[in-house]
């Protein structure tokens, strides 16, 4: 195989492997790329006056990395535009907050060919170039028609939506069909890879046939899931490390003999976060039993606060964790402490290890890489209990949890009794099955299954060429 090139909206490889990053793309690529000689090509996250599409190529842990700069309309009109404000929303199914606007789709367009332009002069003749998420979905589209004849493949990270769902998009049909320019689309579950299947049957009168070989707009891609993971070798030695025991004596010592329920999530209104906070409510209000016995702690990190859907989540949870400690709280006993800061990844481990209860309730998730860490992060003899939306991507594989409605308090309050009485025994039968799980599927092996199924697939015949005066 020639080198691997991946692309991406931002680029960002940990300079440091200690440093937890904030969105799961970011491990998994650069965990992906460390055994890799390829080269990660995307947006700097600067901004300059005119966009001139000179690279910056640097080496960063490990990795070489191409940067470009966008413009400052850029900025607005595809990151914070389109990509976060049309595509993030929709595909989470909340159509509540979806801006469908004329200068979204112009900015997501003038984005894709400006990478397309950047990128093209670096490919050489047997790269395999891997496109990741939702931010450069017509990517493939822009390449072919600057004559790239490589294997693409796509991979996207959150859920593809229901075809009814889609169909609320305006121009879904040429989204869908600029995805028909790479040879590989890959999805996080069977789920978002089925709801692909029915748009191409039901709204673009095209087929899918068993072996996931897709047609329809005259051409053809391969389609598949390839559930991501965690690095869970690099996780086992994070868990080990100083100052995840750190972290691990400094939450305990905090308990005070209490059980601590965690949720560690990018503070977003996909994550279910306000719906959690109700649900920890109701167990406080079901079941006095558990007052000063138990708390919860949310860290929840700011992400994309240019986005006002983002400021106004914020403001409603500070809210109603004022609610809950105002309703609860006594002289030694808060119920909730809701954290507003990353923390580095081995002491996040650490935080993991001493919750005796995680829960990862996305009202939508393409996967949730937090249940996995949750998972790896437990002591085998006496492990904690993990609680999961079931529209969770990682639920599809992570059956042995104890399942939940995310939209469903009660459902979510009962869970969380549940977990803090369960038996140790039962505990343990859960976890290992769990984690077995998270071990085996683990980030080197989606990798591979995806960069495998790349290069099986057919290389693209050569334009037709048309005589002249034909
Ligand atoms: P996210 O929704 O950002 O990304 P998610 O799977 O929830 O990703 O992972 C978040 C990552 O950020 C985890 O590795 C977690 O440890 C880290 N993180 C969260 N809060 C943190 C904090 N306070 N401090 C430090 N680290 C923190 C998208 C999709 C997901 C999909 C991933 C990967 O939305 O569904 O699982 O990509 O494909």
């Amino acid at each position: 195989m020639g080198r691997l090139i991946v692309v991406s909206n931002r680029v960002n490889p940990p300079t440091d492997p200690g440093v937890g990053s904030v969105g799961g793309l970011a491990m998994a690529l650069a965990a992906a790329l460390r055994e890799s000689s390829g080269l990660w090509f995307g947006w700097s996250g600067e901004t300059c006056e005119t966009f001139t599409g000179n690279l910056s190529i640097q080496q960063v842990g490990g990795v070489t990395v191409a940067l470009v700069d966008l413009e400052e309309q850029d900025r607005q009109e595809y990151y914070n535009g389109y990509a976060n404000r049309t595509l993030w929303p929709l595909f989470h199914y909340r159509t509540d907050l979806v801006a469908y606007e004329r200068s979204f789709d112009e900015g997501y367009e003038r984005v894709n060919t400006r990478f397309a332009e950047t990128l093209r002069p670096l490919i050489q003749d047997d790269d395999l170039i891997w496109v990741q998420d939702y931010h450069l979905l017509p990517l493939a589209r822009e390449l072919r028609q600057r004559g790239v004849r490589n294997k693409i493949g796509f991979f996207l990270h959150i859920p593809w939506p229901a075809r009814r769902l889609l169909t609320t998009l305006p121009r879904h049909a040429e989204l869908v069909e600029a995805l028909f320019d790479y040879d590989l689309i890959g999805f996080q579950t069977q789920d978002s890879r089925e709801a692909f299947a029915e748009y191409v049957v039901q709204n673009a009168e095209g087929s899918v046939d068993a072996s996931g070989e897709a047609s329809a707009f005259g051409k053809r891609a391969r389609i598949g899931a390839f559930p991501i993971g965690i690095d869970a070798v690099d996780f086992a030695k994070a868990v080990a490390s100083a100052p995840a025991k750190a972290a691990f004596d400094r939450t305990r010592a905090s308990l005070l003999g209490r059980k601590m329920i965690v949720g560690v999530d990018r503070l977003d209104y996909s994550k279910g976060l306000e719906e959690r906070f109700c649900a920890y409510e109701q167990l406080l209000a079901d079941h006095p039993d558990q007052l000063e016995k138990v708390f919860f702690l949310q860290i929840a990190t700011p992400s994309r606060d240019e986005v006002e859907a983002y400021q106004d989540i914020r403001g409603r949870l500070e809210a109603l964790s004022g609610r809950i400690n105002g309703a609860y709280a006594d002289i030694d006993w808060v119920p909730i402490r809701y954290v507003n800061k990353a923390y580095r990844r081995d002491a996040l481990a650490g935080i993991y290890r001493a919750a005796h209860v995680g829960l990862v309730t996305p009202l939508r998730d393409g996967m949730n890489l937090v249940a996995k860490e949750y998972v790896a992060a437990q002591d085998p003899v006496d492990p904690g209990v993990l609680i999961l939306s079931e529209l969770a991507g990682a639920a599809e594989q992570m059956a042995e949890a104890l399942i939940v409605n995310p939209f469903s308090r009660e459902d979510m309050a009962e869970a969380m009794r549940r977990a803090l009485i369960m038996p140790t025994e039962e505990r343990r039968a859960r976890w290992s099955a769990l984690n077995d799980g998270v071990q085996r599927d683990h980030v080197g092996a989606w990798r591979d299954g995806f960069v495998g199924a790349l290069e099986k697939s057919s290389r693209r015949p050569p334009p037709l060429k048309v005589a002249c005066g034909a």
